[in-house]
């Protein structure tokens, strides 16, 4: 059996891949597990079965056997762990990839969401003129730190790692905002991820439940 994941039947990027099943899909594909994937609406994450799988009603969620998980960073760490490709065997570099996952969802995106929010959610307030150059300057800072430490290099520690394709996907949140393009070396590290032929076969995916639910 393979193991099933959950995505959105409509998802509000509009095929864009800025959805995290795109991580968990972009993971198996990098460790050449076929997996199959349920799509649910906003109400059918809400209802008690999806509930029960995600406390939060949301996606992604991974079920495999008796195992459920929810949380992106859990299900691609779950991933990696079991299957070789996207963590280093040796184990002082392993810990640093997972401590780079980390740094991806507990460092960078918070800010980077928090802009991506104001954004969509703050427009005709009062304050946004004047909070939006505060968070713009707060991911700025982010993202010159990151740059700095990944300087000439490919990857952020050796080989291609589950830190790297998730640190790519945070950074793919700030696509809307056009805020990476101040860092020409994170615009060529996202754009060296997004080339890779796993990730292309996780976006090509995503994209067709995109095309199937406008045809639909
Ligand atoms: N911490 C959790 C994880 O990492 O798995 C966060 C999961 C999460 O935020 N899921 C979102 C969700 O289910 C989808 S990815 N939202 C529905 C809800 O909460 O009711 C976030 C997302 C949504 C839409 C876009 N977009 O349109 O560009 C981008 C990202």
């Amino acid at each position: 059996m393979n193991p099933t994941i959950t995505a959105f039947k409509a998802s509000p990027d509009r095929g864009r891949g800025l959805a995290r099943d795109l991580r968990v899909r972009w993971a198996l594909e990098e460790v050449g597990q076929p997996y199959d994937v349920r799509l649910v609406t906003f109400a059918e994450m809400k209802a008690p079965a999806h509930l029960a799988v995600h406390p939060f009603g949301q996606i992604p969620t991974y079920e495999d056997g008796g195992l459920a998980l929810f949380e992106t960073g859990a299900i691609v760490l779950h991933i990696a762990e079991r299957h070789p490709g996207l963590l280093p065997d040796e184990p002082a570099a392993r810990a640093r990839a997972i401590a780079w996952m980390f740094a991806a969802l507990s460092t960078m995106e918070p800010p980077i969401v928090e802009r991506g929010m104001a954004g969509l959610l703050e427009r005709d307030k009062p304050w946004f003129d004047a909070r939006l150059p505060m968070l713009d300057e707060r991911v700025h800072a982010r993202l010159s730190q990151l740059s700095d430490r990944l300087g000439g290099a490919d990857w952020l520690d050796g080989a291609f790692s589950a830190g790297d394709l998730m640190m790519v996907t945070v950074l793919r949140r700030l696509e809307p905002t056009g805020l990476l393009e101040a860092h020409p070396t994170l615009v060529a590290y996202s754009a060296r991820g997004q080339a890779r032929p796993a990730y292309q076969r996780a976006f090509e995916a995503q994209y067709a439940v995109f095309v199937a639910a406008s045809a639909g």
